[in-house]
């Protein structure tokens, strides 16, 4: 106990500046499993190389003790433990190390390393998982050919994959049988992987831009094999989308993919063999939503994508973790944005990014996009290295327009192919190729925080120009009390008050200083101003636009993104002068959605129901929230109940002719997407109304659907009301897909984010279902993490929200601490609320913190939340 408590007391901080070579290299190695749930060996042979030091070499490991040491084929016991570490005195430059070690995948609950799911056996390295595997020097600079020799029962386990191209298989006594991988890539241990299971197939094939032929295959459960073509599709777009986008082609004879219904995240970028968790590959149209399709399409393309992102080109350190993040969601958002609406997804993808990465850049566990500190690497696979990571290849992107950005990846491939690279490294490329400096663009990458940036204009009639005046600051964050100015690309446009007409083109404007002065000609009546177009950089803009004027450019805007970000601005001022004055004129955000429902489909480019949908969505009570000095869930929960309430009400008819069934035949097209969601948007108001039939109406759609996102939107409405047929539809759902994991996660994630004022205790009897779990981590998001951002919910005022949260997440941790770790944001915002509730989230956060044995994971979370 004490041992623990010294332990946290004093974490292990590593910094960036601190940075060495690694002292050995270690350019082959072969592994060879022998394979059982229950006790695995492993044998390692590595090739040594001296690289930058005179010491002895020092393999990293995590509680296992080598049961063999042999140097160069003799076995010896000149070998010491280091804490975790192994280290072995070695007289010369380069030698063979060999080691064994013996694991248990059965008892590995923590789902890094070697672990077992579903019967099956599979791995997960990333970051620092490998060490539970085997020793070895397990940081991303040193980067080795791997051979993978796997035996194991033959019935058990007849499948047996790993990292490469299958080099030789063969049937042993006793049951047992064996496959050896090759991968002739040199890489780092965190993308090592293997796979041992029962599994079936999907298989396709792929021929590249330079002809060679790519065997493509999906494994998952034989019964799971249909659900698996939207997957093979969206792989089969992306390898295609990089050939043609960013000229990459694969590079392996085969490309393996397989799901696992426990993984403590999305999916992972192993070379040649992709492992997902499964909520990321299975989907048809009666069990996943538009948004499951879409998501999967996303993130098969994104770990695709890192072949050339992340595999070909590693990252140097931890530090550089954006390297291959944020470059990568940058290239999926691309790929998705061209099979749809980009406009969409650009709204998507910004509404992501001011829900979880805006939040994490304002509190306490604000961070860098290249941090300068660690302590447990797991906790800095963050919105901001990834979100905010890929505006920032945007920006760049930006400045150097499409030919010189193409011009800037084209260099990086081809320079750092085969190398662990740096941030920096990148930004030279784009420098160089680009023919533009970026001296004060690399701010971005050490600076935490979310620049405000506040906009007036002034009309000077007298000789027909405008003058827009910007300011930008940025507050502090921990650690960077004094901000600097950043380079923000702002596009930006001026539009005729009267006439609607645009009075100057889009203008791309480079905004480096603390204020600028950017002048405008030919503006012969007043102008209102569009800004960020395309949200063309990361940041708050502050303007004093008035309700009319932002009504306007939600009618009139030519740029989609800014037609959205009007309307948003609209809806915000009229939540939060709700919220905190008690205001309620609603009248001018019911005439802009009711002008964007006229628009829609109309002749001539109306606006599609998918961006219609986004539009007339009210933003979130967490993102009013954020607009708030103090927030006071209540009175932002009322104010936007009453909006919702009004906007139903007085758009009646408009909603129910949106959400009347249609007879077209389920299909996951644009127009289908688009269809769909408006229906659910406007089955939401009409609830919200209050009208008598709303239940009834959703019921009926409930009923009826021949797809799940009718169904399951229709459910969110139910669950969200307090008819008869709420109880009624839930366990119909519950019933009709017991069986499926994937879709009762949709049924305790529903009930988690209802806004009934009973949420808080059904949450709780909810975490005793039998079908309740914290061992699968998809389960234990679904409802502990959905229950976290249910803000009014979890904010109860009695602290009953936070003590069940803290309750959760301590349990977890003894399982498995890095998805612990990432439930405790939601404590982490006590700042932002009252006295009261403050001191009941500092409270739980205090207990975590204490309680003995804690990871180090939830321990730098929870003390950086409290200190922060
Ligand atoms: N690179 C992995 C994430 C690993 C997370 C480790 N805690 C998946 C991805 O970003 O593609
Ligand atoms: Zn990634």
């Amino acid at each position: 106990m004490l041992d623990v408590q010294t332990a946290l007391a004093t974490p292990v901080v590593h910094r960036r500046d601190a940075y060495r070579p690694p002292e050995w290299l270690v350019p082959a190695v072969s592994l060879d499993f022998a394979l059982d749930p229950a006790a695995t060996r492993v044998r390692a042979r590595m090739e040594v190389a001296r690289n930058a030091a005179a010491g002895p070499l020092r393999l990293d490991g995590a509680g296992q003790r080598p049961l063999a040491v042999l140097v160069d084929g003799v076995a010896t016991d000149d070998w010491r433990m280091e804490g975790d570490g192994l280290v072995i005195p070695l007289p010369g430059d380069a030698h063979v190390v060999e080691t064994e070690v013996e694991i248990a995948p059965d008892r590995n609950t923590q789902l890094m390393g070697l672990y077992a799911s579903g019967g099956n056996l599979c791995t997960q390295c990333e970051a620092e998982g490998f060490r539970r595997i085997t020793f070895f020097p397990d940081r991303p600079d040193v980067l080795s050919v791997y051979r993978v020799r796997m035996t194991a029962e033959a019935t058990r386990f007849p499948i047996l994959l790993a990292n490469g191209d299958p080099v030789a298989q063969g049937t042993l006594d006793g049951g047992r049988h064996w496959a050896e991988w090759h991968d002739p890539f040199p890489k780092p241990s965190y993308l090592f992987a293997l796979v041992a299971g029962d599994l079936a197939a999907n298989r396709d094939s792929f021929t590249t831009a330079s002809g060679r032929e790519v065997a493509l295959a999906i494994w998952v459960r034989e019964a799971d094999l249909p659900r698996t073509v939207h997957a093979l599709d969206a792989l089969k777009l992306a390898m295609a989308w990089d050939e043609r986008v960013y000229g990459r082609e694969y590079d392996l004879d085969v490309f393996n993919i397989v799901a696992v219904d426990d993984f403590n995240f999305g999916a992972m970028e192993n070379k040649g063999l992709n492992i997902f968790n499964s909520r990321y590959i299975l989907a048809d149209p009666d069990t996943a939503t538009d948004y499951d399709y879409d998501a999967i399409a996303a993130v098969v393309a994104h770990e695709y994508f890192h072949n050339w992102s992340g595999d070909r080109i590693t990252c140097r350190d931890w530090f550089q973790l954006s390297l291959k993040e944020g470059f990568t969601v940058y290239r999926d958002q691309g790929f998705s944005a061209d099979q749809g609406s980009a406009a969409v997804k650009r709204i998507e993808d910004v509404r992501g990014l001011r829900a979880a990465q805006f939040p994490e850049d304002a509190g306490p566990l604000a961070h860098p996009v290249r941090p300068d500190s660690y302590q447990e690497i797991s906790n800095f696979y963050t919105a901001t290295i990834y979100n905010k990571g890929a505006e920032l290849i945007r920006m760049m992107a930006a400045i150097l327009g499409p030919p010189g950005f193409r011009a800037g990846t084209d260099l990086y491939f081809d320079r750092h192919d085969g190398q662990a690279a740096t941030c920096e490294q990148f930004v030279a490329c784009m420098e160089q190729a680009g023919g533009v400096d970026l001296d004060r663009f690399r701010r971005w990458y050490g600076q935490a925080g979310t620049p405000r940036v506040s906009v007036a204009v002034e009309h000077r009639e007298a000789d027909a120009s405008a003058i827009v005046r910007l300011a930008q600051r940025t507050l502090p964050t921990p650690g960077q009390p004094d901000k600097l100015p950043l380079v923000l690309p702002l596009r930006m446009k001026l539009f005729g008050a009267g006439t609607g007409a645009a009075l100057t083109d889009e203008r791309l404007v480079l905004f480096e200083e603390s204020t600028a002065e950017i002048a405008f000609a030919g503006v012969t009546e007043r102008p209102v101003l569009s800004i960020n177009r395309g949200f063309s950089a990361p940041v708050i803009i502050e303007s004093d636009r008035s309700a009319a004027d932002l009504a306007f450019l939600s009618a009139h805007d030519d740029d989609p993104f800014a037609r959205y970000e009007a309307m948003q601005q609209l809806m915000l001022d009229t939540l939060v002068a709700g919220a905190v004055e008690g205001r309620a004129d609603h009248g001018a955000v019911i005439e802009a959605v009711a002008n964007t429902l006229a628009d829609m489909g109309s002749q001539g480019g109306g606006l599609d129901p998918a961006f219609v949908a986004e539009a007339v969505l009210l933003p979130s009570e967490s993102f009013v929230g954020d607009q708030i000095a103090t927030v006071d869930p209540e009175a932002i929960f009322r104010a936007r109940e009453a909006l919702r309430r009004d906007i139903g009400r007085r758009l009646d008819a408009r909603w129910r002719a949106a959400c009347t069934p249609s007879d077209a035949a389920y299909a996951y097209t644009p127009e289908g997407k688009g269809t769909r969601r408006l229906r659910s948007v406007a089955l939401g108001y009409l609830a919200a109304s209050g009208a008598p039939d709303a239940a009834a109406i959703a019921f009926r759609q409930f009923e009826g659907a021949d797809n799940m996102t009718d169904r399951q939107g229709a459910l969110s409405v139910l669950a969200a009301g307090t008819s008869e047929l709420r109880e009624a539809a839930l366990d119909i759902f519950y019933n009709r897909h017991a069986d499926n994991a994937l879709v009762l996660d949709k049924w305790f994630q529903t009930q988690a984010l209802s806004p009934r004022d009973d949420t808080g205790d059904q949450v709780r009897a909810l975490s005793e279902h039998p079908d309740f779990t914290l061992a699968n981590p998809n389960r234990a998001r679904s409802l502990v993490g959905a229950f976290g951002v249910n803000q009014r919910a979890f904010n109860a005022p009695d602290g009953a929200g936070y003590r069940f949260l803290a309750d959760q997440l301590i349990a977890l941790d003894r399982l498995n601490p890095q998805t612990a770790a990432k439930l405790l944001p939601p404590l982490a915002r006590w700042r932002r609320f009252d006295e009261g509730r403050a001191a009941l989230m500092r409270g739980e956060l205090e207990r975590i913190a204490g309680t003995p044995g804690l990871s180090k994971d939830v321990f730098e979370q929870a003390s950086k939340s409290l200190e922060g």
